[in-house]
């Protein structure tokens, strides 16, 4: 009964990230399309998207943006690379199979971000954000993937707002073994669960990219409205 007042206070204050860590899916369409289908969703996007969907033999890269500010920033407060490598030889911790050079990544409002990707093992690997505004970024997401062994760069542009946002790679099981990451805009709005090396000892099954400090808020609500509540009600008249 009380778990399932917390899951359920949890999905309630949640209800935009959740939803983010959801499009993961969504995501997946577009891993295997074609050429044709690539200009179709040009079609469907503003002139500025021209270069959505960049494909070479490296991999890809999907949403990019260089040029178009989010509505809440002036300006590009800052340029900032990250280079992050990939694959096994970067797991973390006992259960992870997979890894990434860094999992926790810091930047200022308004920042135009570059990450080069690098894949040290044989198999696809992505680096894949969720939480970006939609207006902007299709499905809310900016996304590289890289072929075995190969690199790849890509650029985007985050808003005002602090926040965490969810990193990991979309292909199968592989975020629950290891490859999640946060990227931290303004300092954040708390820890994502089991990030490797940062919150890797909280329950391992909150994959949802809820904040731990969410959680906790969940939790309270759960304990007033299942214990203070009844208890007030019958001191009542
Ligand atoms: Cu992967």
């Amino acid at each position: 009964m009380i778990a399932a007042v917390l899951l359920a206070a949890a999905m309630a204050t949640s209800d935009g990230q959740t939803t983010d860590a959801m499009d993961a899916g969504h995501g997946h369409m577009h891993h295997m399309s074609s050429p044709t289908h690539q200009v179709e969703s040009h079609q469907m996007e503003p002139s500025h998207h021209h270069h959505a969907h960049q494909m070479n033999a490296d991999g890809m890269v999907m949403n990019a943006n260089d040029s178009v500010l989010p509505r809440d920033c002036q300006e590009i407060s800052e340029d900032v690379s990250f280079e992050i490598m990939a694959g096994t030889e970067f797991a973390h911790g006992p259960g992870d199979t997979f890894g990434m050079s860094q999992h926790n990544l810091e930047a200022q409002p308004c920042s135009r971000i570059t990450v080069t990707f690098m894949n040290h093992d044989d198999i696809r690997h992505q680096w894949m954000v969720h939480g970006l505004p939609r207006y902007l970024y299709p499905g809310g997401m900016f996304h590289l993937e890289a072929n075995g062994g190969a690199a790849i760069t890509g650029t985007f542009i985050v808003p005002s707002d602090r926040k965490t946002y969810l990193v990991h790679c979309d292909m199968s099981q592989h975020m629950e073994k290891g490859m999640k990451a946060q990227l931290k805009v303004g300092g954040g709005d708390g820890d994502l669960w089991s990030i490797p090396g940062i919150s890797e000892n909280y329950i391992h099954a909150n994959d949802s990219g809820l904040t731990i400090g969410q959680a906790l808020g969940a939790a309270l609500l759960a304990f007033v409205v299942v214990l203070v509540v009844p208890r007030w009600r019958r001191k009542g008249p």
